[in-house]
């Protein structure tokens, strides 16, 4: 990660290392936060924020869900992520993270009186899975550990607590030798990756789980169903097993970090021919295009910043 020049912290832009939060924090304890990643790229006129509105909605519907006060509205946190880009003169495309979170204020687990901060941070992110990842694809284990389910948590808010679980799958995939983990639910049915929407194609006919089965309602996932319906491919979202992932012709994972990345072995076996599949390459290429604004219909999803 490359530092970037200014933080946005309560209300003010601060130097990168002055963004700094108390030790008896309410979050640092009880992962009482909600976050979110957003990314910007380059285009023909400058930086564009993709999906900035949807991202900072899902932020304020977290904090409602999770019952963390929060003071600014949806639109002030797209200006505020504007000036973050702005200031920092990331030209290039960034990575954006904003987070809410309790800070000082209660001692215990009734966050009653804990105070809330927010932040957002930018800085140049390459490749989540890594550049050779996304050319030739990742290998991806099911982790032993089941997704966070509705019962306990709620899977559709980035909760920062709720990483802990994504945390636990991701370290033991890579500690094993394996880029990714995927993830079932308590009912044994696909939930996500660790950080990943996944998409599961069978005869080009692609699936991906309902959001009832416990995934992040991904940004990136809508993108992509977007794109494949516009290329007239059908797109079902409904449970997938274990074994949907054996017998699939393809399989991809997408996410604002991810982006689109292919998977090209699940559990030690290779995924169709073991190389990401035509229908993959072209969501990644369809994709790349969407979000640095090589596709006019969708100009709506992108917020242009003017650089300094
Ligand atoms: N599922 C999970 C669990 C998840 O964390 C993400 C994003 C997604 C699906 C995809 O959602 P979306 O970004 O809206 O398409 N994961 C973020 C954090 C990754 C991290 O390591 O931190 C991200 O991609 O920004």
């Amino acid at each position: 990660m490359t530092p970037s020049r200014v933080i946005w912290l309560d209300g003010e832009l601060v130097p990168w290392e002055d963004a700094k939060v108390h030790v008896l924090s309410h979050a640092l304890h009880y992962g009482s936060g909600v976050f979110e990643g957003i990314r910007a790229y380059p285009t023909d006129r400058g930086p564009a924020i993709f999906r900035l509105q949807e991202h900072m909605d899902r932020l304020v519907r977290g904090c409602r869900a999770y019952g963390i006060p929060l003071e600014y509205s949806a639109d002030e946190l797209v200006e505020i992520a504007e000036s973050v880009v702005r200031e920092n003169d990331l030209r290039d495309g960034c990575y954006i993270r904003p987070l809410v979170f309790l800070g000082l204020g209660s001692i215990g687990l009734n966050p009653a009186g804990a105070a809330t901060h927010v932040m957002v941070a930018a800085w140049e992110w390459g490749a989540y899975l890594g550049e050779e990842g996304v050319e030739h694809g990742i290998r991806g284990r099911f982790s032993s550990w089941r997704r966070i389910n509705h019962a306990s948590l709620i899977p559709s808010a980035k909760g920062t607590g709720g990483y802990l679980n994504s945390i636990l799958a991701k370290a033991e995939a890579v500690a094993a030798g394996y880029e990714e983990a995927l993830m079932l639910n308590s009912e044994g049915f696909l939930a996500e990756g660790s950080g990943e929407n996944v998409f599961v194609i069978n005869d080009g006919v692609v699936t991906t789980p309902p959001v009832s089965d416990g995934c992040l309602n991904g940004i990136t996932r809508d993108s992509a169903i977007t794109l494949l319906r516009s290329e007239g491919v059908e797109v079902r979202e409904s449970s997938l097993t274990r074994a949907a992932l054996y017998y699939a012709d393809e399989v991809f994972l997408v996410g604002t970090a991810a982006e689109v990345t292919p998977l090209r072995e699940i559990d030690d076996r290779p995924i169709g021919d073991g190389k990401p599949g035509p229908i993959t390459k072209m969501v990644q290429k369809d994709y790349g295009d969407l979000v640095r604004g090589r596709i006019p219909e969708y100009d709506h999803w992108l917020t242009y910043v003017e650089g300094n």
